[in-house]
């Protein structure tokens, strides 16, 4: 590849873009700039390389190819059996699954794939077993009243939202709380680590048909060889949702009994978090959910995104490459380094520190809501996302963390150094934020003061260690 071609590649599709309508072709370059400037510690983001992002933006996108590999209901889709194959192929050696299923546009589809196939094998329905083999034209309105009826009302059990656990795993504001009977293990008051006894004794007390595990805001490594024993104990399946961690998965940071991958019945994921490909989903199973699985499309999902699925492929032969260990692994060396950096400041951190890709601040240490917290850290460059603690006084909206994650930082090259520093950086805006008022005098949730000048002051300093680190160093659009 020659020394220019990232560039080469960027600024003549900008310019093809521009001819047509520019302000589409300056917001793209506006966004590289931002990113390039910012401190980037949502956990949950990344920076795909420029070759998954590039497989995207192609002619794939103008294919429909609903069904699956050799199976699909249009023409000519002999191309898009590639790059799924391809994708399945090296997310299956990856992670060492019996199975994969590239086609969920998010994760949260990926989960929904994932209900449809658990609740497809586990329940004794005769009107579905009807459905499944029978034209649907040939059952009656009675069995599709049974079948409604068979299917609804199921029972989840997956950890509390606020303790950690995704709306997807059933709450309210997600279907899944709509559809299933859920209910949520939390995480000990002391410690803020998942006490297995506890999950145990809620599933013996609930006998959830599936038991959920995975997280979105919890800092610490999850033992699902004892899930799976407890989902055993009750005759649940155990579905995991990896999508914050999959790269730790990947990357063999979490091996044995904090690999998902052989001791859950099913493993949703998303692609874009600290796996580092594009936006997009997937699920890992064995052969047995492996048919249900696969009727994904249309079943809940709408038309594969093929040029997605290429970039599934590009980004996961990636993966597969030995300097992802490396990667993984300095995900988390820093975010540790980042939670230590914090705790020596003064900071309380949920659980006392981290043994994944984030870490999520109790701000209430520092006087102020997770809203205020997250908008001084913005106005000083630093770029976080405002999260529920276990049981959160501020609620779901204000909160009263901020969760901060390490894969995007480490993506550009930081290293433990450079997240001690940046550990300096929020704790100085955190430390020099009061909360404001409303106009009656009331104390707000959301107002916030920031010591005059702080704001300059870190994000010149955000500013200067990115300068070391700069983000696709290859790409000068001009
Ligand atoms: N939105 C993702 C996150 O930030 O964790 C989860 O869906």
């Amino acid at each position: 590849m020659s020394a220019n071609a990232e560039s080469t590649a960027y600024r003549s599709a900008l310019e093809v873009i521009g001819a047509v309508e520019p302000r589409v072709a300056n917001a793209i370059r506006a966004e590289l700039a931002d990113q390039r400037e910012s401190l980037k510690l949502i956990a949950s983001e990344n920076y795909a390389s420029p070759a998954t992002l590039l497989a995207m933006g192609n002619w794939f996108s103008d294919k429909y190819a609903e069904g699956t590999v050799g199976r699909r209901f249009y023409a000519g889709c002999q191309n898009v059996d590639t790059v799924e194959a391809l994708a399945a192929e090296h997310a299956r050696e990856l992670f060492g699954a019996p199975y994969a299923y590239v086609q969920p546009h998010s994760g949260i589809d990926a989960n929904l794939v994932a209900f449809w196939a658990v609740l497809a094998d586990r329940i004794e329905s005769p009107a579905l077993k009807r459905a499944q083999v029978r034209h649907v034209n040939n059952l009656t309105e009675a069995d599709w009243f049974a079948l409604r009826r068979e299917l609804g009302n199921q029972r989840m059990l997956g950890m509390s939202l606020d303790a950690g656990g995704h709306l997807t795993h059933g709450f309210r504001p997600n279907i899944s709380g709509k559809m299933f009977d859920q209910r949520s293990y939390g995480t000990d008051p002391e410690t803020g680590l998942i006490d297995y006894d506890r999950v145990a004794e809620a599933a013996r007390e609930f006998k959830p048909l599936i038991l959920v595990g995975g997280y979105s805001a919890y800092p610490r490594k999850v033992n699902f060889r004892i899930l799976r024993e407890i989902a055993d104990s009750v005759g649940a399946t155990f579905m995991v949702d990896m999508a914050h961690f999959a790269g730790l998965v990947a990357g063999k940071v979490f091996t044995g009994d904090f690999d998902p991958i052989p001791h859950a019945h099913i493993v949703t994921s998303t692609t874009h978090k600290s796996l580092r490909g594009p936006r997009g989903g997937l699920v890992l199973c064995g052969p047995e959910l492996a048919e249900q699985v696969d009727r994904g499309c249309p079943m809940v999902l709408g038309g594969p995104l093929p040029q997605v699925m290429a970039a599934k492929a590009v980004a996961l032969a990636e993966a597969r490459r030995p300097d992802f260990v490396d990667y993984a692994e300095r995900i988390v060396a820093n975010a540790q380094a980042l939670a230590d950096g914090l705790q020596r400041r003064g900071a309380k951190l949920v659980t006392g520190g981290t043994d994944n890709h984030l870490a999520l601040i109790d701000v209430t240490g520092y006087g102020l809501t997770g809203r205020q917290a997250e908008q001084a850290l913005l106005d000083s460059g630093i770029v976080t996302n405002r999260n529920a603690i276990p049981q959160d006084p501020n609620g779901a909206w204000y909160t009263s963390g901020i969760r901060i994650g390490t894969p995007a930082l480490t993506t550009r090259g930081f290293g433990t150094a450079e997240l001690d520093a940046t550990a300096e950086l929020i704790h100085t805006v955190l430390s020099r934020t009061s909360p404001g008022t409303n106009a009656d005098g009331t104390a707000s949730k959301a107002k916030y003061v920031l010591d005059p000048g702080v704001a300059d002051r870190v994000g010149k300093q955000a500013s200067d260690l990115l300068t070391g680190f700069p983000l696709y160093p290859a790409i000068d659009l001009g």
